[in-house]
């Protein structure tokens, strides 16, 4: 079977506890769950992780080739700030699905902006959890398609 990566970026691991207005009250385990439904459905093994340092997610897409197909990325308020991102998104070589719980650019200016997107094989944001279902579905027909 194959296998996606779901890597989540700073303060996600927040999700449930604090700000339920912009980002509703699932918690990260709860997404993982509905992650590994959707890989179910889709066929696709599912590898779900989440850090609070820049390094460790460069370091984690670096790893990707050669184990994942695929990779679905929320990297949280690093989207906004890191081209050192941007640049090991661009490197790897694999298909990746930009996520946003929330939909960035009916916020604040500076969340309108994406290092990502532009290396992204698309991007959803603005339903949610559900959003990450929707890449894992996307991406499993990009890789099957
Ligand atoms: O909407 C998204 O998924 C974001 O990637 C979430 C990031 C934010 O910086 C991006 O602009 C959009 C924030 C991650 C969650 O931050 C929390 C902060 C406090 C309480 C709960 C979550």
């Amino acid at each position: 079977m194959s296998s996606i990566l779901v890597l989540n970026g700073p303060n996600l691991n927040l999700l449930g506890s604090r700000e339920p207005a912009i980002y509703g009250t699932a918690t990260l385990a709860d997404i993982r769950a509905i992650c590994e439904e959707a890989g179910a459905r889709a066929g696709l093994a599912i590898d779900f992780r989440q850090s609070n340092h820049e390094g460790v997610l460069i370091d984690a897409l670096h790893e990707a080739p050669g184990r994942h197909a695929g990779v679905v990325l929320n990297a949280g308020a690093y989207t906004h700030s890191s081209i050192a991102l941007r640049d090991a998104v661009a490197a790897i070589g694999l298909p990746v699905v930009e996520v946003h719980l929330s939909n960035i650019h009916a916020r604040e200016p500076f969340r309108r902006h994406s290092h990502v997107g532009p290396v992204a094989l698309g991007m959803i944001c603005g339903f949610g959890p559900h959003g990450y279902a929707l890449a894992i579905e996307a991406l499993g027909a990009h890789l099957t398609g």
